[in-house]
C-alpha cells in the first residue's frame, strides 16, 4: 500500500453518503432528500489523524508535513475517498442504476456501508416514516457480493477450461480473476485457506464460488458500518436493534449533517468548532472574540445539535469513520526521513518529518523501502542503528527510517 488508501461510500440512496464526503472533506458533492442525487462518483481527499513522531522528540512546531498538516502532534494524513450512486435490492439484476459503478470502487482499500438508521428511507432511498434499516446490512453485502460473483460467474468456463489445460494452481487461476480488485497472490491464498475445500477448482460448483467470493470480499474490503442520521428522534430504536444483529467492532455513529454545518458555520465566522471534537463555542461563549452573532434560529439549531448529537455521543462520528477504517485494515504509520539525526529532508528549516506513509502491520522495513524508493535500499537506518530488510516496522520503535539509496548517501 505505498500508494494514498482509497476508501469507498456505499450504501442505499439518500443514506448519507455524498454528505458523509462533504464532512470528511472541503468537497461538494450535490446532496439531495431524493433517491440517486449522485449519478458520477464524487472523488475527494480526507485526511485521518494519527499520532505523529515529531511529539516524541518535542519537535512539533518544526513538524512540516509535505501532505497534509500537523498540530501539536496530531497529524493529519491524506487519504482518497470516493461516494457512488447508491444500490437498492436487486441492484445486481439491473435495479436502481444497476451494480456497475461499482467497477469504480474495484481498488478500494475498505468500504464504508452508510446505514440511514432515521427509518424515514425505504430500501430504495424513498422518504416514509418507521423503515426498519437493520435489514439493510445484509441485502447490501448481498450486492456486494453479487458484484463480485457476477464478474467471476460471466468468466468462469472459460477460466476453469483455462485452468484444467494449464494445469494451474487454483491460487494462481482465481488471482488472475481477483487482481483486478487489487487482490496479492497472498490474499487469495489466505481465501482458500480459511474455507478449506475438499474438491478441486474445475468441480467447483455455484455455492462453493459463493462462497469463496463472501471470504473474499470480507478479507479485501473490510467494512466499516457508519449509522448515520443519529440526530434525528427515531434512530435510537434503530441502533439498538443495529448493534444486537451486528459486529459492534464495525459500528460507528454518526450524524453527517451535523459535521458539514459545524463545520461551515466554522468557516463562516460564526463558531469556534474543532473538527471531530464536542466543542464548539458562539459568540456567547466568547464574548471577546472575533465570532459573528447568530440569530435565534440559528443559535436553537446549534443547542438542538449539541443535545442530540454532540452532548449524547462525544462528537458527530464522522471523524471516527476513517480511523475505524484505519484500524480495520491494521494501518501504522512510517515516518521516511532524508536525515536520521535530525529527521529532516535534507534541511531542518524546511521542516521535520516530511513524509509519512500507512502500511499494514507485519510490513517489513524492505517493502517500506520498495514503497518510498520505488526499489530496495542499499541500507535502512532507524534512531537505533540498521534495520534489516526483513524486520517487522514496529510502531514507536522502528517506524522513523532513513532509506540509503548508495553508501555515499550516508
Ligand atoms: N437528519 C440527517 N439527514 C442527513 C444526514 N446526512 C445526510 N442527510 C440528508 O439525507 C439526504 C440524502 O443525503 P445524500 O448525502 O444526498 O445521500 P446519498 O447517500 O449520497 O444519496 P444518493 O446520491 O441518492 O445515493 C439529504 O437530504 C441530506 O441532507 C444526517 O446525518 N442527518
Ligand atoms: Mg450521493
Amino acid at each position: 500500500m505505498g500508494r494514498d488508501i482509497l476508501i469507498g461510500f456505499v450504501g442505499k440512496p439518500s443514506s448519507g453518503k455524498s454528505t458523509m464526503l462533504n464532512a470528511l472533506t472541503d468537497a461538494t458533492a450535490k446532496t439531495g432528500s431524493f433517491p440517486f442525487t449522485t449519478i458520477e462518483p464524487n472523488r475527494a481527499v480526507g485526511y485521518v489523524q494519527i499520532d505523529c513522531a515529531c511529539s516524541r522528540y518535542g519537535l512539533e512546531d518544526k513538524c512540516k508535513p509535505l501532505y497534509g498538516g500537523c498540530t501539536n502532534g496530531r497529524r493529519s494524513v491524506p487519504i482518497q475517498l470516493l461516494d457512488v450512486a447508491g444500490l437498492i435490492p436487486g441492484a445486481h439484476a439491473g435495479k436502481g442504476l444497476g451494480n456497475k459503478f461499482l467497477d469504480d470502487l474495484r481498488h478500494a482499500d475498505a468500504l464504508v456501508h452508510v446505514v440511514d438508521v432515521s427509518g424515514t428511507t425505504d430500501s430504495e432511498g424513498k422518504a416514509c416514516r418507521g423503515y426498519d434499516p437493520s435489514v439493510d446490512i445484509a441485502w447490501l453485502h448481498g450486492e456486494i457480493i453479487a458484484w463480485v460473483g457476477g464478474n467471476l460467474k460471466a468468466k468462469w468456463p472459460n477460466t476453469r477450461r483455462r485452468h484444467i489445460a494449464t494445469k494451474a494452481n487454483p491460487v494462481k487461476t482465481l488471482q488472475n480473476q481477483f487482481s483486478g480488485y487489487g487482490s496479492t497472490p497472498a490474499i487469495t491464498a489466505k481465501v482458500l485457506d480459511k474455507l478449506h475445500l475438499s474438491t478441486p477448482l474445475e468441480d467447483w460448483d455455484e455455492e462453493t464460488i459463493d462462497k469463496i467470493v463472501d471470504t473474499f470480499v470480507r478479507t479485501k474490503f473490510p467494512t466499516v458500518i457508519a449509522l448515520n442520521k443519529i440526530d434525528h428522534p427515531d434512530a435510537d430504536a434503530n441502533i439498538s436493534k443495529i448493534a444486537r444483529k451486528e459486529n459492534p467492532n464495525l459500528l460507528v455513529l454518526t450524524s453527517a449533517i451535523s459535521e458539514v454545518l459545524l463545520r461551515r458555520l466554522a468557516k463562516q465566522g460564526f463558531i469556534k468548532y474543532e473538527e471531530g471534537s464536542e466543542f464548539v463555542d458562539t459568540k456567547d461563549d466568547l464574548p471577546d472574540s472575533d465570532l459573528k452573532p447568530m440569530d435565534e434560529k440559528l443559535k436553537n439549531h446549534i443547542t438542538n445539535l449539541q443535545d442530540m448529537v454532540l452532548y449524547r455521543h462525544g462528537s458527530t462520528g464522522v471523524v471516527n469513520v476513517l480511523l475505524k477504517a484505519i484500524e480495520l485494515l491494521g494501518l501504522i504509520p512510517v515516518f521516511s526521513v532524508k536525515n536520521i539525526n535530525n529527521f529532516s529532508n535534507g534541511n531542518v528549516s524546511e521542516g521535520v518529518f516530511r513524509d509519512c506513509i500507512l502500511v499494514k502491520k507485519g510490513t517489513t522495513a524492505g517493502e517500506v523501502s520498495h514503497m518510498v524508493l520505488g526499489g530496495e535500499a542499499m541500507s535502512i537506518v532507524g534512531v537505533n542503528g540498521n534495520i534489516a530488510e526483513d524486520e517487522p516496522i514496529v510502531s514507536g520503535k522502528t517506524d522513523i527510517l532513513n532509506f540509503r539509496l548508495k553508501k555515499a548517501d550516508s
